[in-house]
This record gives structure tokens, C-alpha cells and sequence, in this order.
């Protein structure tokens, strides 16, 4: 059951490792693990992610149904986001954004960062998904993110429980993952239309294979972003990194 089985650390290397080797012990859909540390936190692409006490570091397993349309995986880490951007400004009463693909930012600076891994065991597919949310440490100063990063503390000036954002989290993705199992595609890419503070600007892209300016027009069905180049043309980017320009 959804969130029953919450595995809490001190300290660990990475959430998300420590979920793949509960899952590959046969832990099941929605087991959560959180830590109030993390020694080898992990971005994408073998980035490190930066895990002081104070910030919320969490990962949730995800069994998806047998059907499941693997192009589909790519809603994964923007519905986390509109969950996670949705609790925040329901926790804090401050106004967050998703930024495409997996970040939550606050005032234009990022707050959050979201990690969807997908893993097959004993024929199950299953995925992890990875919450980072800076609360009550500190990043804008001393980290070579630090200019474009941030945190609730830091924009709020105040200390807050991360239990109740955990909790608040949880409902809001249980909400989401429930919504994608229902096929609900189309609602769960409209929110994150609306939340967006991707769509509308201008923005560079560096994909693994090239680099390019254009302006964030849309998501499609699968979540890749369309980027609209100067001449008119589009571009849909499905991996890669995005700045915002504007
Ligand atoms: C992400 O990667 O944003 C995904 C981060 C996911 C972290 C969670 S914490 C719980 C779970 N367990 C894990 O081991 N991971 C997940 P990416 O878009 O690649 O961004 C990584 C980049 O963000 C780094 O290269 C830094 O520049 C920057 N960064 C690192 N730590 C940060 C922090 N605490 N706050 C803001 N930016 C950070």
C-alpha cells in the first residue's frame, strides 16, 4: 500500500540507491525512504547532488501496471514536480514553478530537483523517483550552483517541519500516480502547463548530441519539451538540460 512502508536513515549514500536494493529485495509499490542526510546524493547523468541536514531527500517506488505505455515514463518526473511545487506553495503560502524537465524553483531559482529511474525486477517494471528539496539548509552560498539555487529557508527566513511537507508530498504524488494508472495523460500535462515557468521563454538546450537557442513552446504527449527555432521550425527534446534565458 501507498506510503505504508517509510524507511527512515540518519544518514545514507542515495535514497534512490537504497530504494533499488529494498525493490530488488521484493519491497513494494509506494515504499519510501528518506534521510536526513545524504553522503553520495545523485543527480542525472552521474551528477552529484548535494544533501546537508536540513533539506528533505526522499525517494518513492512506483510499480506500474502491466500495460503501462513506456513512452509514458517521461510524465513521471513532471508530475512529481507539480506535486512537489503544489505542496510547497501549500506549505509555505510562496509561489513555485516546475522547470522542464525535473526541477522546482522558487523565484526563478531552483529548490528542488526530481530523479525518475526506471528498473525492471522479476519481470515487475517499476520505477524510483528521487525528491531533493532544499528546506531548512542553505545553498546560496559556497556551491558553484549556488547562484542559480536556493532554498525555502532562504526565501522564507524561516525553519520549517519537513514532516508535514513530507506528508503533504506523498498526497500530492499518490494523487498523480493514481492519475496516471487512470490514463488521466492529458490533465496531468495541462497542470504542468500551468505551472510551468519553462513555456514561453527563451531557453538554451544542451542534449547529448547538440546545443541550440529557441523559444519553449510546448510539451507533447510523452512530456518532451518543443522548442520553436528562429526560422519557425521545432525541435522535441526528450533528454537534456534547459536554461532559462529571459
Ligand atoms: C537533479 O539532477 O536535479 C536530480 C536531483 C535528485 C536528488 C534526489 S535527493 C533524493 C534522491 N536520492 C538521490 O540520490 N537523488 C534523489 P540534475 O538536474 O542533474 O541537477 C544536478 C545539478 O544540480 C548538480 O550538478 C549541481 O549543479 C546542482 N545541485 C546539486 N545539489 C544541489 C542542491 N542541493 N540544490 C540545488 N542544486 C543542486
Amino acid at each position: 500500500m501507498f506510503g505504508r512502508k517509510i524507511f527512515r536513515y540518519e544518514t545514507i549514500g542515495s535514497t534512490n540507491q537504497a530504494l533499488r536494493e529494498l525493490a530488488q529485495e521484493g519491497a513494494g509499490h509506494g515504499t519510501i525512504v528518506v534521510s536526513k542526510i545524504q553522503t553520495k546524493g545523485k543527480g542525472r547523468m552521474t551528477r552529484t547532488w548535494e544533501s546537508p541536514e536540513g533539506g528533505l531527500w526522499m525517494s518513492i517506488l512506483l510499480e506500474t501496471e502491466e500495460n503501462f505505455d513506456n513512452n509514458k515514463f517521461g510524465l513521471i518526473p513532471l508530475m512529481s514536480g507539480c506535486a512537489v511545487a503544489t505542496a510547497i506553495m501549500h506549505e509555505y503560502n510562496i509561489e513555485a514553478c516546475v522547470k522542464w524537465p525535473n526541477d522546482v524553483l522558487i523565484n526563478g531559482k531552483k529548490a528542488c530537483g526530481i530523479l525518475g529511474e526506471l528498473l525492471n525486477t522479476d519481470g515487475k517494471q517499476l520505477a524510483i523517483i528521487g525528491i531533493g528539496i532544499n528546506v531548512n539548509n542553505k545553498v546560496q552560498e559556497g556551491y558553484e550552483f549556488s547562484q542559480v539555487s536556493t532554498s525555502v529557508l532562504e526565501e522564507t527566513g524561516k525553519k520549517n517541519k519537513l514532516e508535514n511537507l513530507e506528508e503533504t508530498i506523498l498526497q500530492e504524488i499518490k494523487h498523480r500516480i493514481d492519475m496516471l494508472a487512470a490514463g488521466k495523460y492529458d490533465e496531468l500535462l495541462d497542470e504542468w502547463r500551468e505551472l510551468s515557468g519553462t513555456l514561453g521563454q527563451r531557453v538554451i538546450i544542451a542534449g547529448p548530441k547538440e546545443m541550440f537557442e529557441g523559444l519553449a513552446k510546448d510539451i507533447d504527449e510523452n512530456g518532451s519539451l518543443i522548442i520553436e527555432m528562429n526560422d519557425k521550425s521545432t525541435k522535441t527534446v526528450n533528454v537534456g538540460d534547459c536554461t532559462h534565458l529571459d
